[in-house]
């Protein structure tokens, strides 16, 4: 067996579990990754020589590097995302099912020998801080030296997880493989990857197979297959919560800190809102950062609940950072990150759209020619960075804290153009699972009439590893045992007026509204009742630094009776699609929703 008697866990398990994978998969060699520095920068300097990486320039990036993909290669795949649990309503009907011996036939004989010719690396990793009550285990077999590096970025990785595995731990065997096995001497190319791809989980028995992709979500297998679909399958059996959502903490100018954790669809501003930095007129405010996508939440003795980043570093989009959208994303990026898929100027530093002004020439994320003028973009609109999260000026003192912070909200949001007010509260826990059951971000703005409405349920909708409607009980039956469950609240930047602009500044001006989250979390901040919920008044908001006139905030504010109450009445055919598995008390969530909109005026407005 390649996995010797030298191998360095004393894990009987996992030794078997990996001479097992080896002798399918028959990978030319083993390497143990123990997760240093001098690994890293030995696996990088080999994916130079071999072309998939390009080391950027030291004095501008150091220690930084740039893949670019093949062009088929470029996203997660949903439509090859696979939940394999033993029902087929456990993964309900919103996730792709396959019966497990059915899928297991079909993946064996694609990983027969798939690793040949390649080096299979044994990456274990923790998803949260060595050791902490709240963090799980994983190991990542992969054959993709691009896969492992980026591992250590995102997680930690390494000799250090073994020690905390020991003889018996438990971990999630996570397998992953490009799908291009090699022949004898035969040439690799930059970015081997297969047309067949296979995202595959097993919840029932905590399995992940990953075929055909080397790219991030497909690929950095800790990331959402484990710490999201996997994890929030443990979730639901061990009483947690597993959510696709930044976490932050608020300051206070007193130095009093209140940490939320907020969910959002993507293209809604998530990793910006995550590093977001007061405006003018919020002295002494400061917003911390301890995660910008994943937490994994578990109720506290104090009867608390406790949130950690599983994550170790940021896979944030590319395009669209700058010092101006994201100063602290920016600082993040100065050294030590591998890149993917953004363009090389002629320094050999990077650029991407709208990062600043465009260079007159550089080299496209296809390889190609690049200027101004080019009718195709110079990065790929889903070009990543991985960054080491330690890296960020805004990290958290506490953001490895083995206990977890605090949560005392949820904020669940959506880019929403009409009907949908700047902010409001859920009247209990339950009417905040109903708001976040319903939550969605819209593709496109009709021209007349409502927008059509995505919908995505907590942001949640390709990451749940089992029945969204059982999820939705999960929250239910989390909250009901909680004896001070935290607030739950909708937000909306992204309201536009009669003439199509947009009516809330953004940006950093969305402290107010966190600052009035916390008011309310605290105890004292005052809200009025509207029919969709408890509202802040024009007076509730601290306007330090910026003239919003008391009537624009009204009609910021107002409810539309017929656009929510078409809302609600729309909500009925996503319900409608899980059947017995949607929990009643949604549906009276919104029959009660109904009956507030039936009862208000046509535009509810509040007056003082
Ligand atoms: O590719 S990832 O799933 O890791 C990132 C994303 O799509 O949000
Ligand atoms: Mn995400």
């Amino acid at each position: 067996m390649l996995n010797s008697a030298d191998a360095p866990s004393a894990h009987a398990k996992l030794n078997a579990w990996i001479d097992e994978i080896a002798a399918l998969t028959k990978p030319a060699a083993i390497h143990w990754c123990d997760g240093s520095k001098e690994e890293f920068d030995r696996m990088c300097a080999e994916m130079v020589a071999a072309g998939t990486l390009i080391k950027l320039n030291e004095d501008k990036r150091p220690g930084s590097y740039l893949a670019r993909s093949s062009p088929s290669d470029v996203a997660r795949v949903e439509d090859r995302t696979y939940i394999c649990s033993e029902r087929e309503e456990d993964a309900g009907p919103t996730n792709n099912w396959m019966a497990p011996a059915e899928m297991r036939k079909t993946l064996s004989g694609l990983y027969d020998g798939c690793m040949q010719g390649r080096t299979m690396y044994v990456v274990p990793f923790s998803m949260g801080p060595l050791g902490s009550p709240i963090a799980h285990i994983g190991v990542q077999l992969t054959d993709s030296a691009y896969a492992a590096a980026n591992m250590r970025i995102m997680t930690r990785m390494g000799s250090k997880v073994l020690d905390v595995l020991g003889a018996d731990g438990a971990f999630v065997p996570c397998v992953h493989s490009v799908g291009a096995p090699l022949a004898a001497g035969e040439k690799d190319s930059v970015w081997p990857c297969n047309d067949e791809k296979y995202i595959v989980h097993y919840p029932e028995t905590r399995e992940i197979w990953s075929f055909g992709s080397g790219y991030g979500g497909n690929a950095l297998l800790g990331k959402k297959c484990f710490a999201l679909r996997i994890a929030s399958a443990m979730a639901r059996d061990e009483g947690w919560l597993a959510e696709h959502m930044l976490i932050v903490g608020l300051e206070s100018p007193e130095g009093e800190k209140t940490y939320v954790a907020a969910a959002f669809p993507s293209a809604c501003g998530k990793t910006n809102l995550a590093m977001l930095i007061p405006p003018a007129g919020f002295d002494g405010w400061k917003v911390w950062t301890v995660g910008d996508d994943i937490a994994w939440i578990k109720p506290g003795a104090d009867g608390k609940l406790y949130a950690i980043n599983p994550e170790y570093g940021y896979f944030g989009v590319a395009p669209g950072t700058s010092d101006k959208s994201n100063p602290s994303a920016m600082k993040a990026l100065s050294k030590d990150c591998i890149y993917t898929n953004v363009a090389l100027t002629d320094d050999k530093d990077v650029w991407w759209e709208d990062m600043s002004a465009a260079p007159a020439h550089a080299i496209d994320w296809k390889g190609n020619d690049w200027a101004p003028d080019s009718d195709t973009p110079a990065a790929h609109p889903n070009a990543r960075f991985t960054a080491p999260a330690s890296q960020c000026p805004s990290i958290d003192p506490n953001w490895e804290d083995p206990k977890g912070v605090p949560i005392s909200a949820f904020i669940f949001g959506g880019r929403l153009s009409k009907t949908f007010p700047l902010a409001y509260q859920a009247f209990d826990w339950n009417h905040g699972v109903y708001m976040a059951a319903t939550m969605g971000s819209e593709a496109t703005a009709a021209a007349v009439g409502q927008a059509a409405i995505r919908r995505d349920p907590f942001a949640m909708l390709p990451f749940c590893g089992y029945n969204m409607g059982d999820y939705w009980q999960h929250w239910v039956d989390f909250g009901a045992k909680l004896s001070n469950p935290p607030a739950i609240f909708r937000v909306n930047w992204f309201r536009k007026d009669q003439n199509g602009k947009f009516m809330w500044p953004g940006f950093g001006q969305n402290m107010r509204v966190l600052k009035w989250i916390v008011d309310r979390v605290n105890g004292n901040g005052n809200a009025v009742e509207s029919p969709i919920g408890l509202m802040p008044t024009h007076a509730d908001i601290t306007w330090n630094g910026l003239d919003y006139d008391k009537d624009t905030f009204e009609h910021l504010m107002e409810v539309d009776r017929a656009g929510a109450m078409a809302d609600a009445e729309d909500q009925s055919e996503l319900f409608g699609r899980f059947g017995d598995k949607l929990p009643a008390e949604m549906e009276n969530q919104r029959q009660a929703q109904i009956k507030r909109l039936n009862d208000a005026p046509e535009i509810w407005r509040h007056k003082s």
